[in-house]
């Protein structure tokens, strides 16, 4: 059985497996799907019907990009994207958390957005708000460490960059010179193929 992953090309939680993937080297079958309607198949594999949704090659399904991701690094531990200690790793998941939701407000933002005029500014500003609280804690990160936990890459640069890779198509890229020490290392890391072949594409 080959090595499945069921995602979209522009979702920033696909993206996060897919960089993993990539980093780690792994054969993976993708397979664009179709969302807006789901067919019996996908939503066996996932009753919640969201990608992505891996299918590994041992049979084993996993879906929720955070869980996929702690799955492929336990299972093929390099390079890993965690640390091995317990608090630690339990302080990686949390800044996960926070880089997912990064990502959920910026996709909430963009459905806001997208109604035109029908759109609600107070809805906006609230998500608006969100994202900038948040963007801003990295940002302040940046000045103690080279990457969002320590001066590795974990698991949280990989969200995050997920997150403001979609925050960038979406609205562009200004919010670059609002925060710079974010910016440098959005560039840095974006030197990575498994960075470069990923980036989501209007
Ligand atoms: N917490 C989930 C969120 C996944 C998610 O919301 N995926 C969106 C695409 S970007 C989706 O499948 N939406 C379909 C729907 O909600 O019907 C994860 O991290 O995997």
């Amino acid at each position: 059985m080959s090595r499945k992953l069921y995602y979209t090309s522009r979702s920033p939680y696909a993206r996060k497996v897919r960089i993993v993937l990539a980093e780690k080297q792994l054969p993976c079958e993708m397979i664009e799907t179709d969302i807006k309607q789901k067919s019996p198949e996908f939503l066996q594999l996932n009753p919640i019907g969201k990608i992505p949704v891996l299918v590994d090659d041992n049979g084993l399904i996993f879906w929720d990009s955070t869980l996929i991701v702690e799955y492929l690094d336990d299972s093929y531990p390099t390079p890993s994207f965690y640390p091995s200690g317990r608090s630690e790793r339990l302080r990686c998941r949390q800044g996960e958390e926070l880089a997912d939701t990064l990502i959920d407000e910026v996709v909430a933002l963009w459905y806001e957005t997208r109604k035109g005029g029908d759109a609600n500014p107070q809805v906006q500003a609230l998500h608006q708000g969100n994202i900038d609280r948040l963007i801003a804690v990295f940002e302040q990160q940046l000045g103690t460490t080279s990457h969002l936990l320590s001066d590795q890459i974990t698991a949280v640069d990989i969200a995050a960059i997920s997150g403001l890779g979609y925050y960038s198509l979406r609205f562009g890229k200004d919010w670059q010179s609002s925060y710079p020490r974010l910016a440098q290392w959005f560039d840095q890391l974006h030197q990575r193929p498994s960075l470069q072949d990923t980036i989501p594409k209007a």
